[in-house]
């Protein structure tokens, strides 16, 4: 039995071509099928299409960082909503705020699904400090690539993918991006010093119900970090 902390980026649960009931449910369906096995799950999602959009017409509007990042935490909740919906019995209907209340819905046996907390970082760095305070076994960030790359794969022919990678290598490679509201990076500076910090186990994998289930299983098809 393991206490599992996954991390769905929105552009997995929300595409580019919007949300779609068949895949939640799909997510939603691995999900219980991890908790029927034994495992304690909780969940939190990123804000994908919908946290872009509005962004970006907030900031087009003059809104500053901090109120966009705002707008950005509203889009992940109702995405958490959205899962919320499709798991029933094995959730209860309330988007945790803090990790107090996504662990006090651990305790009641359900299945906590979150979304952001506070402007200045992204849902990566929620999922690590989720893992860290609830001490999950194991972080699972499923985002739209295979796992860690030297650079972003969607961009560059010649990235190069990391089988393993350290805690602190992650770090450096994490500097490498920028932490405007609504950017997307492998994954955020906050979110990678957390990880060292915890000495988390963290495994980064593409994103989908097949691949998730995989993970339960222990069958990695992505990148392991060590702390
Ligand atoms: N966001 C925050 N704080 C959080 C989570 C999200 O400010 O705790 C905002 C950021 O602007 C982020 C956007 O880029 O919501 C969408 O979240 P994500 O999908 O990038 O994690």
């Amino acid at each position: 039995m393991m206490r599992i902390v996954f991390d769905l980026g929105g552009s997995v649960i929300m595409p580019k071509e919007g949300a779609n009931a068949k895949k939640i449910k799909e997510y939603a369906d691995v999900f219980k099928k991890i908790k029927d096995e034994g495992h304690e799950i909780a969940i939190v999602v990123g804000g994908g299409k919908t946290a872009r959009e509005y962004i970006s017409i907030a900031r087009e509007l003059k809104a500053n960082n901090s109120f966009c990042d705002e707008i950005g935490i509203m889009a992940t909740r109702m995405n958490a909503m959205i899962l919320i919906s499709a798991l029933g019995d094995y959730s209860i209907k309330k988007v945790p705020t803090s990790f107090e209340e996504a662990e006090l819905i651990l305790s009641l046996g359900k299945i906590p699904v979150m979304g952001g907390t506070h402007p200045g970082h992204t849902t990566d760095a929620v999922s690590a400090s989720l893992a860290e305070f609830i001490n999950a076994d194991l972080l699972v960030i499923g985002t739209n690539v295979d796992g860690v790359y030297n650079k972003d794969p969607n961009k560059y022919k010649d990235a190069k993918k990391f089988d393993k990678i350290s805690a602190k290598q992650l770090v450096d490679l994490a500097l490498s991006f920028s932490l405007e509201a609504g950017s997307s990076s492998v994954i955020d500076l906050l979110a990678a010093k957390i990880i060292e910090r915890a000495k988390l186990k963290v495994v980064v994998v593409k994103g989908t119900p097949e691949e998730l289930l995989n993970v339960s299983k222990g069958i990695i098809n992505g990148t392991i970090i060590e702390g």
